[in-house]
């Protein structure tokens, strides 16, 4: 019989990946209910040693007010010895980081375990089905949270929430399909500075498809003009160039089944509608500088392949045009490339 076989779910809360997003998830859940066992799992060594010097504690800043706390317990994920099965698991790395984030812990998940996705983009759970989870019998059920704060970092493990939103978490898949047990989501949703609310599985697919918008627009244009979320559109030309983005990503939204079967959902997505959503985030989150564009200035890989990329590949099997995502695309890919050579 398999160890895991024997197990009894367990309510500890594993985190995997603590860049903002999984700081800003740890220090809610940490402040809402300190009885609710939570680990930090930690994915190099050095971040063992920046875990102590910072006196083993998460800062969030919120209104100019830092709050600490430390009650998380921490581990390696390349530690030796035995590995406790992981029943309830939020991944909070980036879209490129997720595949081999997983990978790494694949043996301790089991198809009684729950995995919240957080990414920005879409595509993340069906690149785990073929890479990670191939066999749907031991497949975890996944959760999605689609956020959206606005929150930056001041250094290990401090980082600073500056804009206040909200987070809407729903299983993943067609409706009656993930069994995922409600434990999480109802952590999710009590943890006070997330304003969280469980929605149902259409209602996920049509706010992932929003954000998915949303992050095709603000994210890229503050890449290439280099800056603040806030100040994007305040400039008369930028808002022309988000126009033609949106109306291709308009097109190829509208093209999907679940969408285009329905005429609540194509409005939902027609470009007016959409223009409105994503200048509401941009002033929303206006302080804000986007991960695209802190991704960009710390050198590291961007998601832009999730984002306007899957808009581009979505738009390539539907047959529209999308020559500017396209091109949007390749920009922020040569602005990393461009500030890499510089820094060299
Ligand atoms: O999700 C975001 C991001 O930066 O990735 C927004 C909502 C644009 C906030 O900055």
């Amino acid at each position: 019989m398999s160890s895991t076989a024997l197990h009894a779910p367990s309510h500890r809360i594993h985190i995997l990946g603590l860049g903002n997003l999984g700081r800003l998830f740890a220090h809610a859940l940490a402040k809402t209910d300190k009885t609710t066992p939570i680990t930090l799992l930690l994915h190099r060594e050095g971040l063992l040693d920046e875990w102590e010097q910072v006196g083993q504690k998460i800062e969030v800043t919120t209104n100019g007010i830092p709050d600490q706390t430390g009650s998380f317990d921490v581990e390696l994920v390349s530690r030796e010895g035995p590995q406790d099965v992981i029943d309830n698991l939020i991944v909070a790395t980036k879209a490129t980081q997720t595949t081999s984030a997983l990978s790494a812990i694949r043996h301790r998940l089991t198809s009684a375990s729950t995995v919240l996705l957080t990414q920005n983009g879409m595509g993340t759970a069906e690149e785990l089905n073929e890479q990670v989870f191939k066999d749907p019998y031991t497949r975890p059920n996944y959760l999605a949270g689609i956020t959206s704060h606005g929150v930056y970092s001041q250094g290990p493990f401090r980082s600073v929430h500056a804009g206040l939103a909200d987070v809407a978490i729903g299983r993943v898949g067609r409706v009656g399909q993930s069994t995922a047990p409600q434990y999480l989501v109802d952590k999710i949703v009590q943890a006070t500075a997330l304003s969280a609310q469980e929605v149902s599985q259409p209602e996920l697919l049509l706010l992932q498809l929003q954000k998915l918008v949303v992050n095709a627009m603000i994210n890229p244009l503050t890449v290439i003009f280099n800056c603040r979320n806030g100040e994007l559109f305040s400039r008369g030309p930028i808002i022309q160039v988000m126009r033609q983005l949106l109306r291709e990503a308009s097109q190829v939204i509208q093209s999907f089944p679940d969408i285009k079967s329905d005429p609540v959902s194509i409005s939902r997505f027609s470009e007016q509608r959409l223009e409105g959503t994503v200048l509401d985030v941009a002033k929303k989150t206006a302080k804000n500088t986007s991960s695209m564009l802190q991704d960009v200035r710390a050198g590291r890989e961007t998601e832009i392949d999730y984002i306007n990329g899957y808009i581009v590949k979505r738009g390539k099997q539907a047959g529209i045009d999308c020559t500017n995502n396209e091109k949007l695309v390749h920009m922020v890919k040569e602005s990393l490339v461009y500030l890499l050579r510089a820094q060299k």
